[in-house]
């Protein structure tokens, strides 16, 4: 397992376990462990939880940092979005704007209901979009927003799909292109998965990484307490100052879509002057990788890594070949000179 993904899943563990009411010292304890071993190994990634960007039980107080939308109900032991009934629509959103460069996102969550088969919907989305509590035909959200959203759909839309649902995707938006839902937001995504996290008896997790232009997307809804990368591709630019959010909707087919926790934490990555010196906020989102809608009709796993050579990896493979070429010249030169040596030496 990768350092990173472990410390994650330690960390899931420790959420898991202050969940279970441990006393405060024990908990902070176990924080400052964590911290000093994952300080020491990882090189100064260690991850801090940031309150004002989080939603724990029992969700006292927290009406100053969310804002509960539309059908969601608050209880003491989770945030329920939408009911299992037909034609909801509920969101929760961060009021604080977030302006860490480098973060990760877990959340828990819940989905589960009385329809059989296929016959439940739709799914939740996570946000980190500039504008905040602008209800729309996305998961309850606005279609053309900014930002980066991550989409637990549980509902193929798409009847000529060879995907299995519930399926989990990410996409990117400047405010331009619109999610299709009738085809499940395929043409627009970044990548995706399968997951089964439907009426599961145990704890099902996503967690979103953004850090240095990469966002990583795992989940961990085996019961296996491991993340399972989902989503993992690089050249993604996300401002700072936008906000986090999570929203879900039902049509002629329903869930319960229940949040347990969101919780930030701001990622310990070190940045060049350069790159300190810039206004975050002023970044447009985008993604430098972007494939082409074609790509993803055609590729079946919806994924970055099945797609035809682009320019860059063309350009690598150009620069190797040359490199290989200029290698062999030297040998055979130096070779050749030896030979013309050993030559004149018999003469
Ligand atoms: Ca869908």
């Amino acid at each position: 397992m990768e350092l990173k993904a472990f410390f994650s899943h330690v960390n899931v563990a420790l959420d898991k376990a202050l969940n279970l009411k441990l006393p405060t010292e024990v908990s902070a304890y176990l924080r400052i462990g964590c911290c000093l071993v994952g300080c020491d190994i990882t090189d100064g990634n260690a991850e801090h939880l940031k309150r004002e960007h989080s939603l724990t039980k029992p969700y006292q107080g927290v009406g100053n940092q969310w804002d509960f939308w539309g059908s969601t109900l608050v209880t003491s032991s989770y945030v329920r979005l939408t009911p299992d009934e037909r034609s909801k629509q509920g969101s929760i959103w961060n009021t604080v704007p977030c302006y860490l460069k480098d973060w990760e996102m877990h959340v828990q969550f819940k989905v589960h209901g009385s329809g059989k088969k296929n016959l439940h919907g739709d799914g939740i989305a996570i946000w980190y979009t500039k504008d905040r509590l602008h209800p729309g035909p996305v998961f309850s959200n606005n279609a053309h927003f900014h930002g980066l959203a991550v989409f637990i759909d549980t509902y193929s839309n798409d009847d000529s799909t060879d995907r299995s649902f519930p399926y989990i995707s990410a996409m990117v938006n400047n405010g331009t292109v619109s999610y299709d839902h009738g085809k499940d937001g395929r043409s627009s995504e970044l990548g995706g998965c399968s997951a089964d996290i439907r009426n599961r008896d145990f704890d099902t997790y996503l967690a979103i990484r953004y850090s240095r232009g990469r966002l990583t997307v795992m989940v961990d809804v085996d019961d296996k307490n491991e993340w399972k990368e989902c989503i993992d591709i690089g050249g993604v630019r996300l401002p700072t100052g936008y906000f986090f959010g999570a929203s879900a909707a039902t049509g002629d087919l329903s869930d319960n879509h229940d949040v347990i926790s969101m919780k930030l934490y701001q990622l310990m990555v070190d940045h060049t002057p350069e790159e300190e010196n810039l206004d975050w906020t002023k970044i447009e989102p985008s993604v430098s990788l972007f494939k082409s809608p074609k790509d993803n009709i055609d590729d079946p796993t919806g994924n970055f890594r099945g797609t035809p050579l682009t320019g860059w990896k063309v350009f690598l493979l150009l620069l190797c070949a040359l490199l290989g070429i200029v290698v062999c010249a030297v040998v055979g030169a130096v070779v050749f000179q030896k030979r013309q040596e050993r030559n004149k030496r018999f003469y």
